[in-house]
Formats: structure tokens, C-alpha cells, sequence
């Protein structure tokens, strides 16, 4: 499902970007969204909407407000994207779980995303993994980032091109605001989704431009990871999302089947 090409990608840097991946009426409908749902306190967003930290984030701390699918539909289209699916599906061996959702808005008053992923003394944690072997690429934890505004060099997506099979630490003077080629600054336009395994070592520039930075991610991991019991379904908010969206959020064996893939992986091939 992936070509050749992408796979070579891919496999090289750790990220590609599928361009035009989002219809703009949808885009539209995200942003819209994006700012009026930013603009209220976690206490008025429609459950179970709620900010990633709440609590102890201060003001120049980027806002990230999660389970977004459970509240428009626009978002259960994201997720379900055949443009996106089509990466994901063949990163997880045809068997993906939705484990969460983003919406954030960086300004020029927010602070930028240090580096992470990446190695740690030599180790990847091993529920978070990536490999190509044959002609498969494989990774166990997907970030599907897709842009609502066109983005200006200098800010935004930074990555080390490749670290996501570094077996060395990084220096320590290697940062998100290092120079090309050794860290590469990616600017997509409205959207267009940047996939990257977490493994990638990667973080984001401070926004340099009026009006707002607005990303909605989408994190898929392999439905059979150990670590995901608590990223299943919100069951008490189970009415507000389509039966695929559902079973998407679902745990399952190695042996996949899930009834989404297999209607997505026939509208794939039918494309
Ligand atoms: O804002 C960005 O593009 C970085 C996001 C990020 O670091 C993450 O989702 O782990």
C-alpha cells in the first residue's frame, strides 16, 4: 500500500509528507472549530473534550486538546482518511489503533517543543519501535500531523532526519533550532499530513507569523501494543462516534481483521 518510493522515504528520514492529504472544506471546518474551542476554559469545552494538561500547563505552554473525534464529526473523517490510512495501514501490518487526538494552536506568545523521541543511552523503548525488514517498513506508533494553515519556514515540525535509527545519543548542542542538514525544518500548507514514527527524534519552532499555528494529530500504534489498555474507547462517550471510529479505538490480537481495515483496505485498492 505503500509505493516504493515512499517506503525508500520513509525508511530514510522516518517521516514523509502526503501533500493535499485533507479536502479544504474539511480544513476549513477544523479551523473553525480549532478556534472556537481554544477560545473557551476546559470547563466549557463539550465533553469529554479536555486539555493534555490542564493542570500544571502555564500560559506560554502550546494548548493540546484531545479526544476531538467524540465531538465533530470532521474529525472522525480525519481519522479515518484513506490518504492517511493508506501509511498507516501498511506501518501496522494492517493492524492499527486509534490511541488518540490532538488539536493545538501555537502563536507567537507560545514557547517551542524541545526535542524528543529518538534514543535514550543507546535504548528505543521497545513499545515503541522501528524497523524495515523485507520490503515492509514497520513502525509500532505513528503521529499523523495534519496542517490546517500553511505553515512559514522557521517554524513548526523539526525532526533529525534519520534518528529513527540512531544508536548514538544525541549532542547535546543538537537542537530544535539547529541548522540543515542535520536538522530539517518541515513546512507543510493546509492540508497536507506529515507521518512520522515517534521514534524520530522531533519536536517544533516557536510560530513566527500572525494568526495561529493549528495542527490536528492523529497517534496510531498496533492494535496488539502492550502498553494501550488505557487508550481504548471512551466507553461513556461511545454514542458520539461511528461504529468504525470505535472499533478503530479497539485492542486486538496480532491476527488483525478489524472490519474498518478491511473496508479501508478495499477503498484503497479500488482508488
Ligand atoms: O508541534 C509539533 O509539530 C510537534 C509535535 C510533537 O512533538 C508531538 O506530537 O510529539
Amino acid at each position: 500500500m505503500m509505493t516504493a518510493e515512499e517506503k525508500y522515504l520513509f525508511d530514510l528520514h522516518g517521516f514523509i509528507v502526503v501533500r493535499n492529504a485533507v479536502p479544504a472544506a474539511d480544513v476549513n471546518r477544523m479551523v473553525e472549530l480549532c478556534d472556537a474551542w481554544h477560545a473557551l476554559p476546559d470547563a466549557k469545552l463539550p465533553p469529554p473534550l479536555r486539555s493534555y494538561d490542564e493542570k500544571s500547563r502555564k500560559p506560554t505552554d502550546p494548548r493540546s486538546i484531545n479526544h476531538i473525534e467524540y465531538a465533530d464529526e470532521v474529525f472522525q473523517r480525519l481519522v479515518l482518511n484513506v490518504n492517511i490510512m493508506r501509511i498507516v495501514l501498511a506501518l501496522t501490518g494492517d493492524c492499527p489503533q486509534l490511541i488518540d487526538t490532538a488539536l493545538t494552536r501555537n502563536t507567537r506568545e507560545t514557547i517551542d517543543i524541545p526535542f524528543h523521541g529518538g534514543v535514550s543511552g543507546g535504548f528505543h523503548n521497545p513499545a515503541n519501535q522501528y524497523q524495515s525488514v523485507g520490503d515492509r517498513c514497520f513502525a509500532t506508533f505513528i503521529n499523523a500531523a495534519t496542517s490546517l494553515v500553511d505553515v512559514p519556514q522557521g517554524s513548526g515540525f523539526v525532526c533529525v532526519p534519520g534518528s529513527h535509527k540512531a544508536h548514538f545519543e544525541r549532542p547535546a548542542h543538537i537542537t530544535n533550532l539547529s541548522d540543515p542538514p542535520t536538522v530539517v525544518n518541515v513546512c507543510p500548507k493546509a492540508g497536507d499530513t506529515v507521518i512520522f514514527t515517534e521514534t524520530l527524534c522531533h519536536g517544533a519552532r516557536g510560530w513566527n507569523a500572525d494568526g495561529a499555528r493549528r495542527t490536528a494529530f492523529i497517534r496510531y500504534c498496533t492494535s496488539y501494543a502492550s502498553w494501550t489498555p488505557g487508550h481504548g474507547p471512551m466507553e461513556e462517550h461511545k454514542d458520539k462516534i461511528s461504529e468504525e471510529v470505535y472499533e478503530l479505538h479497539q485492542v486486538q490480537g496480532h491476527g488483525g481483521g478489524k472490519r474498518v481495515t478491511k473496508r479501508l483496505l478495499k477503498e484503497i485498492e479500488g482508488k
